[in-house]
């Protein structure tokens, strides 16, 4: 028997003994009085710090009259069985922020790699998740309510699907939103992460249970060494990396206090066509769809200069499960080694639409014009920068080093390249607003009212 199969025999073990001293109201003490063994060595047992030996099994079966290492049935409240999700061979994993762009792009890996997949999911006034809605109904495809600022609904989820692995990606992910909500932010970010990590615990399950936690470039912030590495001191930036700096703190202290196999992945920007349009390079590419098509007259963006190290979110989730699949638990920074600025990424999207931009200027008075393009575009300001888009503080030096992601996990981080980045999301929009038509211009105004009034 491998360490993982022992590690899930005594977690399946250790439940039946739980559900079988409830339905008879026996105590721990009356048990370990029966076997002949303290309390304190039982309450191992039963919170998976110690495993169980074939005496024990034996001992217990007896004590207890039933077969411990097969599911009671017919019990009352906790022991319902119709409540434990049968395993089979597959692997099980759980997934937060299964709508969000990473969840959908791992769900897709997970189910492809043969796993039972579960997601949570908020109860929204609209009743379309766009990212998961080919998914959804798939043998293998399972959602359940929940959310990250309840625990006892965290806990129900956890108990029924009884995983075999956490993704924990679920997050308020905006940076400037976390400057206008950040008690959600931290509720979310930072407390939610403690509440995945205490949930697994409560169901018993933190010996074979294994967790990722989708952590973030963003704690480097105000960066003091480039490029960034594991070893780069943190410096968070914004309220969104505040909290995030929590939740990579205390997934750390559970993995060293309990024992858990829980890891931080560190990700630099990692973007695609399922981007959130308010994210600057989702902006640009829609932007320059709707400008070559005749949609929108301009784009409006902040700080131009920021650089970043983008990466293709298909690519990206591969390293959340590898790094789950280490023999010990450990934390990674996941990039591309390569970096680039807004402005780099505007030019190579309008590109791709066609149109070639020059940009003169600095500061607010920063314009791209086109130079090269369809004709009643040329000579025209596509890009203009306004104050609304700056941030508090900003960002603006993010470079990964991705060396120990490449030794370990055996990872290429260049699979994807910018170039190829940027033209499948242009293509994307392209097609996009082509399909959406005469109705996109409306559209566009009501996203750009909303875009600078609420969302900065
Ligand atoms: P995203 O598209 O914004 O998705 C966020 C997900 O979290 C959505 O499914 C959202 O659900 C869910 N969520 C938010 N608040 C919740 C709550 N209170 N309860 C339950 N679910 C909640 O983000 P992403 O780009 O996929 O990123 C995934 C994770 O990686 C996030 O934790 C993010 O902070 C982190 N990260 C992202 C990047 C990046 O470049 N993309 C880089 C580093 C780290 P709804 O659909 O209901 O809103
Ligand atoms: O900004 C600048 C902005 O919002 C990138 C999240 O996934 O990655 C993401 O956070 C840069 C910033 O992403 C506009 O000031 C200029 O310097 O696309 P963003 P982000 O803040 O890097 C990290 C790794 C995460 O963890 C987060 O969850 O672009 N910028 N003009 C602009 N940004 C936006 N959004 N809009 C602009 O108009």
């Amino acid at each position: 028997m491998t360490r993982e199969e022992k590690a899930r025999l005594n977690s399946f073990v250790a439940k039946n003994v739980n559900l079988l001293l409830e339905e008879k109201g026996m105590t721990q003490r009356e048990l370990a009085e029966k076997v002949g063994k303290s309390e304190a060595e039982v309450s191992r047992w039963l919170t998976g710090r110690n495993g169980f030996s074939k005496t024990a099994i034996a001992r217990l079966s007896v004590a207890l009259g039933h077969d411990i290492t097969t599911r009671p049935v017919g019990l009352g409240t906790g022991g319902n069985t119709d409540n434990i999700v049968k395993h089979g061979n597959r692997k099980v994993a759980l997934i937060t922020g299964v709508t969000g762009q990473d969840g959908s792009y791992l769900s897709e890996f997970l189910l492809e790699k043969g796993y039972e997949v579960h997601g949570i999911i908020r109860r929204s006034s609209v009743d379309f998740r766009e990212r998961i809605a080919h998914l959804e109904g798939r043998p293998n495809f399972h959602l359940h309510y929940a959310d990250m600022s309840d625990s006892m609904s965290i806990v129900k989820v956890i108990d029924t699907v009884r995983p075999d692995e956490v993704y924990n990606l679920a997050a308020q992910s905006h940076v400037q939103v976390s400057f206008d909500s950040p008690e959600f932010t931290a509720d979310v970010d930072a407390v939610g992460v403690l509440r995945v990590l205490e949930a697994v615990r409560a169901c018993h399950l933190e010996q074979t249970c294994r967790i990722y936690q989708a952590s973030t470039s963003e704690l480097y912030g105000k960066v003091e060494q480039v490029p960034q590495n594991e070893n780069t001191p943190f410096h968070p930036y914004s309220p969104y990396a505040v909290a995030k700096l929590y939740g990579f703190w205390i997934v750390k202290e559970y993995r060293e206090a309990y024992n858990m196999f829980c890891c931080s992945g560190i990700l630099f920007n990692h973007e695609s066509e399922r981007r959130g349009e308010t994210f600057v390079t989702r902006k640009i590419t829609l932007a320059a769809a709707r400008i070559a098509q005749g949609h929108q007259d301009c784009l409006w963006l902040g700080n131009l200069s920021s650089l970043r190290d983008w990466g293709y979110a298909k690519d990206y989730v591969e390293c959340m499960w590898l790094i789950l699949q280490q023999d010990k638990p450990e934390d990674f920074v996941i990039a591309t080694g390569v970096q680039h600025s807004v402005r780099e990424f505007c030019y190579e999207a309008f590109k791709c639409a066609g149109i070639t931009l020059e940009f003169s200027g600095e500061g607010l008075e920063e314009k791209g014009i086109c130079v090269a393009g369809p004709k009643n575009l040329v000579g025209k300001t596509l890009v203009a920068v306004s104050e609304d888009f700056y941030r508090p503080t900003d960002v603006v030096n993010l470079w990964g080093d991705p060396t120990k992601a490449k030794a370990k996990l055996k990872w290429n981080p260049n699979k994807t390249s910018f170039e190829q980045l940027v033209e499948l999301m242009v293509k994307h929009d392209m097609a996009k607003v082509a399909g959406e038509g005469a109705a996109m211009k409306v559209r566009t105004n009501l996203a750009e009212y909303l875009e600078k009034g609420i969302v900065r």
